[in-house]
């Protein structure tokens, strides 16, 4: 039967339909899935650590209590990325396991430190605004459930860009040193924010068969221009230059041209050797370590209550 289910699949796919976790899949769709979604989930795990780092030093305390909510936000979503994978038969222990052996990846701009508040307001709406432009056509991947957990983590997203632009709006209506201290992070921020969108579609290995599958619904280069003619005229409202000498309007393609980023940085920092890479796994590995005993009990608990046992 599996010629016929596999058609099924294809036709489902074709159809731009929904695969769901009890239908045939090929291998190697499942493969990928499950490769996407968990290099997804950490990269929200891990992405709480930089501005974590902030959350006891906020200015004041409405910063705080968004700030908390914020970094609460993301550690729902690598929840919610987990559950999907858990449909496919992967769970979190496993693959925070993985994480942790250094044998899976998560997103590169976690591997850049917050070096300052500021950092807090670009990280909110440089990299949730790349977050948002990559997961706003997730919404239709074709996977169902990484697609669904994508509506609620991209409205979460949305949130998160807004409370980044407003806290850099304010700082610069604020003094010369606070202006200067937005644009340093958006000088920082700016090209490690379009390395997240991936290598560009000729260096990108996965991108045509993710594509062929509904995985994905756009290659790389596709959505990091999406995001920089998003960005352009929220740069000029807020009044800071985006570092690239290279970036005009082009009036004949209807978008802008921009630079390259340092794409052997971006490998460097993919392969373990960003500025921040050690810290991070060992910053996770630490919580994972120390919260043992939490999985234990909850194991117990659950055994003692004839209960599913959490993953
Ligand atoms: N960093 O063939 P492709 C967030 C790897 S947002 C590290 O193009 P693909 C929200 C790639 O895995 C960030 N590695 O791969 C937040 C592959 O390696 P592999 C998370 C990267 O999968 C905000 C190899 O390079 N968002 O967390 C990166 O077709 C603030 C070749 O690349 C997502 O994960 C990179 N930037 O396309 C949280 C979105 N780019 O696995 C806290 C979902 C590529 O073959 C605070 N993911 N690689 O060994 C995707 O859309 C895709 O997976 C791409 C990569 C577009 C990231």
């Amino acid at each position: 039967a599996e010629p016929e289910l596999a058609a099924q699949f294809e036709a489902t796919v074709r159809r731009k339909d929904r695969i769901e976790p009890r239908d045939w899949m090929p291998d190697a769709y499942r493969k990928t899935v499950v490769r996407q979604v968990a290099q997804h989930a950490h990269s929200e795990i891990i992405g709480m650590q930089p501005e974590g780092a902030w959350i006891g030093r906020a200015p004041s305390l409405r910063r705080k209590a968004t700030l908390l909510a914020k970094v609460q936000d993301e550690a729902g979503h690598g929840l919610y990325l987990y559950s999907a994978t858990e449909t496919l038969g992967v769970s979190r222990q496993h693959l925070t396991e993985m994480l942790i052996a250094g044998k899976q990846k998560y997103s590169s701009i976690f591997n850049y430190p917050a070096l300052s508040y500021a950092d807090v307001g670009t990280i909110g709406w440089l990299v949730d605004g790349a977050a948002i432009c990559n997961q706003v056509p997730l919404c239709r991947t074709s996977y169902g459930p990484y697609g669904r957990a994508m509506i609620r983590i991209c409205k979460e997203e949305s949130f998160h860009q807004r409370q980044g632009y407003e806290l850099l709006m304010t700082m610069m209506r604020g003094t010369d040193e606070q202006r200067a201290m937005v644009q340093e992070s958006v000088d920082r921020f700016w090209w490690p924010a379009l390395m997240m969108f991936g290598p560009p579609d000729d260096a990108s290995p996965n991108t045509e068969q993710s594509m062929a599958w509904g995985i994905k619904t756009h290659t790389n280069d596709e959505l990091r221009q999406r995001f920089v003619d998003m960005t352009v005229p929220q740069a000029e409202a807020l009044g800071v230059t985006l570092p690239d000498p290279d970036l005009v309007w082009n009036e004949e393609r209807g978008a802008h041209d921009f630079g390259q980023p340092d794409w052997d940085e971006f490998w460097d920092v993919v392969k373990g050797s960003g500025p921040c890479n050690a810290q991070r796994i060992a910053h996770r590995k630490r919580a994972w370590d120390e919260g043992a005993w939490v999985r234990e009990a909850a194991v117990a608990f659950a055994n003692a209550n004839d209960e599913e046992v959490p993953a």
